[in-house]
């Protein structure tokens, strides 16, 4: 395949140069190939650009317009638009050596005034995608369905209180799932960023959440009827837009997914500012998710200590990410997720080079990371020590309660016998100094 590199001009390949290289258009530490365990870096973090951010991302905010110039959107023809974008993005990825990208369905192209305009205009980029997928090797991570920015959304999609507003985002799942079906995605998500509420006082809950369940049963014999053999996401965010969103984090997905039994198909898109937002940390919610066998992708970005929103700036923090390396690493790795970039440039990174290192800042410090985990898991110091702090339930008593064959009673009677317990220190700071030896 020939490279044209029409947009990003002057942009070569992007290659590892090693830590000491001064370049800022090289990788100082991902470098795709090198084995890290027993796969590549390519293999572990198998990195993925978003669509609406990098592609179609024009810096706007609440308080000014637009500050980027696309020129993949400078065409008249709204179809036309959506061929120039996935050129933009795939000479992107190849520039990057990214091999998956993110969707929403009208990211791809932009939204007709009827459904029919709209399932017309998807099918032309889907197939002009599915095209350039087969010249590149390129793969879809996951693809989605934009139920938030039309004003029909503006009580929710699948809980929305108006019947026809939830046949309407019924009709984009099932396109959506067409689209990623076509392309053959690998995971299929959802964001529910207007599945909550702005006020109780006009909100049923309870049937609202019964109708998204229903709604993703829907969506999960559609898709599994039509080919979708990949993964379910469920995307948590505590709030923004909505005052509250009902996939607040990690630990209540979980939990609507056990009652409605969507355990089987569905798992976790954790997100780093999502994760804040809540008031968690990163690594804890991907812990969550893995602790119940649900850990299945990574929306990468970061916010910032200083003001409380999505701020969705590109990942530079190596420390926060080797303690989530940590996690993923002793969860086995991804099988179908990935790590997307669901980030954006500032609003005055206005060159589209500002594009080019936002990502490699981003794939650099998740490969130092990866580099850090996986040594202190090599190392095994880390391991060994929070396996010694349970010892105490390895043998004699404590391995007969946690084995279900005391009663409270017994530990009662235990308690009385041995007497007050000596402190045991937890060590934390050692820890953090362990951690950063490797980082
Ligand atoms: C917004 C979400 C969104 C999802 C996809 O905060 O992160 O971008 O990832 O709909
Ligand atoms: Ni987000
Ligand atoms: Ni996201």
């Amino acid at each position: 395949m020939k490279r044209t590199h029409t947009y990003f001009k002057g942009i070569k390949p992007i290659a590892f140069e090693g830590k000491e290289s001064d370049n800022p258009l090289a990788f100082r530490y991902y470098n795709p190939r090198q084995k890290v365990g027993k796969k590549t870096m390519e293999e572990h973090l198998r990195f993925a650009v978003a669509f609406w951010h990098s592609f179609g991302g024009m810096g706007t905010d609440p308080f000014g317009a637009a500050t980027k110039t696309l020129p993949w959107l400078s065409a008249k023809d709204p179809v036309q638009r959506g061929y120039n974008k996935i050129d933009a993005a795939f000479e992107f990825m190849s520039a990057l050596g990214i091999h998956f990208y993110c969707f929403h369905d009208y990211d791809l192209v932009e939204e007709g005034s009827m459904l029919n305009q709209s399932e017309e205009r998807l099918q032309k980029v889907v197939a002009y995608a599915k095209k350039k997928q087969k010249e590149t090797g390129k793969q879809v991570l996951w693809g989605t369905a934009n139920l938030f920015s039309h004003p029909r959304y503006m009580n929710g999609a699948a809980t929305s209180p108006d019947f026809r507003v939830v046949c309407h985002a019924a009709a984009q799942v099932k396109n959506a799932i067409d689209a990623t079906v076509e392309l053959g995605g690998a995971n299929y998500v959802f964001w529910g960023g207007r599945e909550g509420y702005l006020s109780l006082l006009n909100t049923d809950m309870k049937r609202e959440q019964e109708h998204l369940a229903r709604f993703l049963h829907l969506a999960r014999d559609y898709g599994r009827k039509n080919g979708f053999k990949g993964t379910f996401l469920i995307e948590p965010k505590p709030m923004e837009p909505s005052k509250h969103q009902y996939d607040f984090d990690a630990a209540t997905v979980i939990a609507f997914l056990r009652e409605f039994d969507l355990m089987d198909d569905f798992k976790l898109n954790i997100e780093v500012n999502h994760a804040t937002l809540a008031h968690h940390t990163f690594q804890h919610e991907l812990q969550v998710a893995a602790n119940a066998g649900l850990l299945g992708s990574m929306d990468a970005n970061r916010g910032d200590y200083q003001n409380g929103w999505d701020t969705d700036q590109f990942p530079n923090n190596v420390y926060e990410l080797t303690e989530a390396m940590l996690v993923l690493l002793e969860a086995g790795g991804f099988r179908t997720g990935g790590i997307n970039f669901d980030a954006k440039t500032r609003r005055n990174s206005t060159d589209l080079v500002d594009l080019v290192y936002a990502h490699i800042g981003g794939m650099d410090t998740f490969a130092r990371a990866l580099l850090a985990a996986q040594a202190i898991l090599d190392d095994g110091e880390y391991v060994s020590l929070r396996k010694k702090r349970y010892a105490s339930f390895d043998t004699g008593d404590g391995k007969k309660f946690e084995t279900g064959k005391l009663s409270l009673k017994d530990l009662h009677a235990l308690a009385g016998k041995a007497g007050e317990p000596e402190l045991i220190s937890g060590k934390q700071e050692y820890l953090e100094n362990l951690l950063n030896k490797f980082v």
